[in-house]
Parts: structure tokens; sequence; C-alpha cells
């Protein structure tokens, strides 16, 4: 069970995002909630809807203010009634990854700060973030896309979301490592087979397969993870073969 807050200037697009495939599904049945908050909703009384104003000591762009943050993070916070997680979505954030998802999903609750404009008020940022996150080092012109990519890889790790066989396909890239490449029928498209060994029913032949084209496809496009992994006198055997081929 996981109840998803979203701050935003853009409900829609979170709500659009999110009751689609299989976030749309584990909503239907109940293993995840979400709710949108709509910063606008809470603007002062005298601005007419506006959120943003300009940047005290100068420079381009708008910058949102900070009390309709505030009042619509209160509006949730007040309602949950205990201390709960807010992630402010920022390109100045800890980058996201798989460990941060499984520790984000740990809890009940998680509200979501989505910014807009060129920034928001650093003060109540002090006051309600506890985490500020990034997706990764590129520039987008909002929150809103970064909470779904959060969003989404914290759902699948929330017990039924995923099917059993898909959770099964889960455990590859949990190990550290990139994915084995796959197939389905039919056995020969454009001229290419299918390689053998996946059509032979040896399934020790197989699993042995796939570990090794999965340490070839980490270590040609993402050499640094295998650092941290996990790594049997087999494994090494076909790492160094592999590095063999690459002279
Ligand atoms: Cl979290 N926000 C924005 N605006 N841009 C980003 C990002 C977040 N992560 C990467 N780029």
């Amino acid at each position: 069970m996981m109840n998803f807050h979203v701050l935003t200037l853009f409900p829609e697009m979170i709500a659009g995002g999110m009751h689609t495939s299989i976030t749309g599904r584990a909503m239907d049945k109940g293993l995840i909630t979400l709710e949108t908050v709509n910063i606008r909703d809470f603007a002062e009384e005298h601005r007419k809807g506006r959120v943003d104003d300009y940047s005290y000591g100068g420079g381009a762009g708008m910058i949102m203010q900070a009390e309709p943050v505030y009042r619509s993070w209160k509006s949730v916070a007040d309602r949950i009634g205990h201390p709960v997680r807010t992630v402010f979505l920022t390109p100045q954030g800890r980058v996201f990854n798989q460990r941060m998802a499984h520790e984000l999903a740990d809890g009940e609750d998680l509200i979501f700060l989505c910014g807009h404009y060129e920034g928001v008020d650093e003060r109540v940022l002090e006051e309600i973030v506890t985490d500020p996150v990034s997706i990764g080092d590129y520039v987008l012109t909002g929150g809103e896309l970064p909470a779904m990519v959060m969003m989404d890889a914290i759902s699948r790790l929330v017990p039924g979301v995923l099917s059993n066989s898909d959770s099964a396909v889960t455990e590859s890239f949990e190990d550290g490592l990139l994915e084995y490449p796959q197939y389905t029928r039919p056995d020969i498209w454009h001229h290419k087979q299918v390689p053998p060994i996946l059509t032979s029913g040896d399934h020790a032949r197989v699993d042995r397969w796939r570990r090794d084209r999965s340490l070839e496809r980490t270590f040609r496009m993402r050499p640094e993870l295998l650092e941290k992994v996990q790594l049997s006198p087999q494994d090494r055997k076909a790492l160094s073969e592999i590095r063999v081929q690459e002279n």
C-alpha cells in the first residue's frame, strides 16, 4: 500500500500519466492511491490565482512563492497527521536510483513537490523538504515528469503491483547488472536466427548464456557498475574472455 500526494501546477498531467498502464491498474486495485493538489488553489487572496513572482537580486525567470507552496503542503501534511517524507524534484538533488526507490517504497505516504518556473523560494524548501531528488544530469521544464518517473519506479516495488512473472524479471537488474537480450517468435526474422542455446531446452546452459550476456552488456555499456557486483569464478572467466574479444 502506498499513498502518493503530488503538489503541482499541472495536476492533470500527473493524473493522466499515472492512470495509464501498470500504475493505473494498481490504483484500480487499491494498491496505490494518488492525490494531486493544485498549488494554484492556495494562491494568496490578493494575487488572483498567481503563485509566482520576480527573483530578488534580479535575473531572468519567475520564482514560485513560499506561501502557496506551504499552504498546499500543509493541507496534505495535517491530514496525514504524522511526519512524512517530502520529495522536491530538482536538478540540485541527489540522483535517483533503484536503492532510493526501495527506500522510499518502505513508507505508507509520500509527498512530491513539483517545481516550475525558474525555481521555488528557498525558505519554504527549508521547512518542508526532506529529500531533494534529481532524475539525472539534464534540464527539464518542471518536476512533473521526474515525479512520475519516481512514482513509477516505486509503484512496481509495492507488493501485488507486478504479476509474479513480471517480478521474477526484476531480479536481474536488481542484481546490479544490465538485462540480457530477449527474443520471442518467430525463430527467424530478417534472416536473423534466435541464439540456438535458447531453443535447446538446456536450462543450465540458458542461465549461463544469459548471465554471460548480462556481464558483456554491463562491461560494454556501464563498466562502472561491475565494481559493485558480486562476481563468481565463472563470471570472472566469462568477463576475461569478453575483455580479450575487445582487443
Ligand atoms: Cl527533478 N527537475 C527538473 N526540472 N529537471 C531535471 C530533474 C528534475 N532531474 C533532472 N532534470
